[in-house]
């Protein structure tokens, strides 16, 4: 189940507003068969995990033992229901490792099958298979996108100077951050970061095939239009800015879109309910450190990747406070890479 939640993981971004999901078939303590849940609105992990058993093992599928990260659906959706595929196919023990949100489901799959006499398992590996779809519990609960912060910070605590652009993390930290910009569909910037920094905001480190080969949109906040229109990050791919300001110029470029809001009901939830109705299911906010904070403040993140360098800045903009639970960390030489959660999660 471990190396199951892990590989569906994969699909972290290309799921959308879907749960990533993994399933796997096992006779006789061995492997035959698995599959994940790839792509929004296409085949599920289930589907997956049972058309590519090898043609000389398909009439041992009744006597195996699905594997499942998720509780399968009962429900016609983009795709028929998966406790059909199951009862189809005469499988007779399924192991769940966690219950489905989506109200339509809620135990529902699970209760389907036992009825048909299916022997159903609960529980095994269920806190981090709940960890693999705390994406999609946001959006189908919440109807908001999935809120990740990204951040770099000196060894004494700073973000960054006031005014001036500073690197501070080393070259494994700059492939980590591009392995988030792969995950995250939109990706979201303060005018002043883009003014001193310039950036690019693609993911070019690490463009893997087939999960991670994506440069997300770029989300700029820019409330009183103070950013430079002729950044970098105007010159190619998706952009959207967000502002109060009336009458707002647009850079010169046909892939940006501006987004008004009325400074009266300018607020972190407003510009969530604005990106969902974008149809963004997943952000990073990337930075400035102001930025960041109004955030925490105002509204609730989901998860925070922090990259903390080996630098002394000695002074500067502090970087935001974050408390939380650790769910992993990694050396990256000098550099230490930590993921973690509310604590309220
Ligand atoms: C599963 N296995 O791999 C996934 C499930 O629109 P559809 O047809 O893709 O259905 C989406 C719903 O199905 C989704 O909201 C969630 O409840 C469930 N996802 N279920 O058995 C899977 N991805
Ligand atoms: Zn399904």
């Amino acid at each position: 189940m471990t190396m199951l939640i892990q590989k569906a993981s994969q699909a972290f971004r290309t799921s959308g507003g879907n749960p990533c999901v993994g399933a796997m078939l096992v006779y006789n303590d061995e492997i035959i068969s698995i599959g994940i849940h790839e792509k929004y609105g296409e085949a599920h992990a289930e589907v997956n995990c049972i058309d590519s058993v090898p043609y000389d093992k398909k009439h041992l599928i009744p006597q195996c033992t699905l594997y499942v990260t998720l509780e399968p659906c009962c429900i016609h959706s983009k795709t028929p229901p998966c406790t059909n595929k199951i009862l189809n196919h005469e499988i007779k023990h399924v192991i769940v490792a966690c219950l489905d949100p989506n109200p339509l489901v809620a135990s529902n799959g699970v209760a389907i099958l036992k009825e048909a006499g299916v022997k159903v398992e609960l529980g095994v590996c269920e806190d981090e298979a709940k960890f693999l779809i705390r994406k999609f519990k946001v959006n189908i609960l919440e109807k908001r996108p999935f809120i990740a912060l990204k951040m770099a910070i000196s060894k004494d605590g700073y973000a960054g100077k006031k005014d001036e652009s500073i690197w501070l993390t080393n070259e494994f930290s700059r492939i980590q951050a591009h392995k988030l910009r792969g995950m995250f569909e939109g990706i979201v910037v303060g005018y002043n970061t883009v003014n001193l920094d310039n950036p690019a905001l693609t993911n070019r480190d690490f463009y893997i095939e087939p999960y991670y080969s994506f440069h997300p949109t770029k989300i700029i906040i820019d409330k009183d239009e103070k950013v430079n229109k002729k950044s970098l990050l105007f010159q190619e791919g998706k952009n959207i800015i967000l502002t109060a300001s009336k009458n707002y110029e647009s850079p010169n470029n046909s892939t940006t879109k501006i987004l008004n809001i009325e400074i009266d009901s300018w607020s972190w939830s407003k510009i969530n309910e604005v990106l969902w109705n974008e149809g963004l299911k997943s952000l990073l906010i990337e930075g400035g450190p102001r930025l960041q904070k109004s955030m925490i403040s105002e509204s609730s993140w989901d998860e925070a990747h922090i990259l903390s360098s080996n630098t002394i800045l000695g002074g500067g903009l502090r970087a935001p406070t974050i408390q939380g639970k650790l769910v992993e960390s990694l050396s990256l030489q000098d550099n230490v890479y930590k993921h973690v959660v509310p604590f309220t999660n």
